[in-house]
């Protein structure tokens, strides 16, 4: 039998395309996050330390683009952050795209199911983040099961300067500018009401998520809310800056190699 984890581990360590599970491959909802929870093991495994939750397919701008209808998580690690204003060789990736986000960062570990007013006093800073996406499977085609098998096609993410959540800012969460620029060109623009009427609804479903898989939600820990807009491919030499009104922005560069 495939082991579907060990495959998709190594795809993306080699940056090199699989087919979509078919078949007797073929994987349901509940075998594909256990398949998400082996490959992420293989990680921790190899050094790296969870850092985080995302959600994807929050907005409807995602769901079109993919043709996924229904919000998933996917879990971050440490190998897949990159500095603000860094750059990380296109080289790692198969065919990587960009999205804008909103991430919250964690001010205390998430133990038991909180109300969504609850959940804000959890949150200690807000941030715009790009992240970036590399599905393994080719030509970036896949199934809900697959997408989730695959770690909801988690590569990177890169996180501006944390901002501390005031009333302004957590009031206006939900009715933010987002803007997508690839070499200084404005790709695609949208509003944080695109992700589930408001990125604070995001969170809540991605506590609701952790609780339901059973993933643990610690301080200091980075919740990726899900991109507002469409996914822009990328290669080496794009520099993609990602902005927010309120939040500012975060930059990085694709090189040729690792710096
Ligand atoms: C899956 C990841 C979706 C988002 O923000 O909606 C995602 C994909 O599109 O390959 O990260
Ligand atoms: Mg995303």
């Amino acid at each position: 039998m495939t082991d579907h984890a060990a495959v998709l581990h190594r795809a993306q360590r080699a940056a090199t395309a699989i087919d979509a599970f078919t078949g007797d491959d073929a994987l349901d909802l509940d075998a594909a996050y256990a398949v998400q929870r082996r490959l992420v093991e293989m990680r921790l495994a190899d050094g790296e330390h969870p850092t985080g939750l995302k959600l994807g397919f929050t907005s409807r701008a995602k769901m079109r683009q993919m043709g996924v209808d229904r919000v998933i998580g996917g879990r971050l690690t440490s190998g897949m952050a990159v500095a603000d204003g860094g750059s990380v060789a296109a080289s790692r990736f198969i065919h990587p795209r960009v999205e804008p986000e909103v991430a919250f960062r964690l001010g205390r570990d998430i133990t038991t199911g909180l109300a969504t007013p609850a959940l804000r006093t959890a949150v200690d800073g807000i941030a715009v983040g790009v992240e970036i996406i590399d599905s393994r499977y080719r030509d970036f085609r896949f199934g809900l099961s697959d997408v989730v098998a695959d770690n909801a096609s988690s590569a990177g993410y890169a996180l501006g300067p944390w901002m501390t959540p005031g009333p302004e800012l957590e009031s206006r969460l939900g009715t933010l500018g987002v803007t997508l620029e690839i070499d200084g060109r404005d790709v695609d623009t949208g509003s944080t009401a695109a992700i589930l009427d408001s990125p604070w609804r995001a969170l809540h479903a991605a506590v609701l998520h952790a609780r339901r898989y059973g993933i643990e939600l610690r301080a200091g820990q980075v919740i990726l809310a899900g991109a507002a807009t469409a996914a822009a491919p990328v290669s080496a030499g794009s520099t993609v800056r990602a902005s927010i009104a309120l939040l500012g922005s975060t930059t990085i560069r694709f090189s040729e190699e690792d710096a």
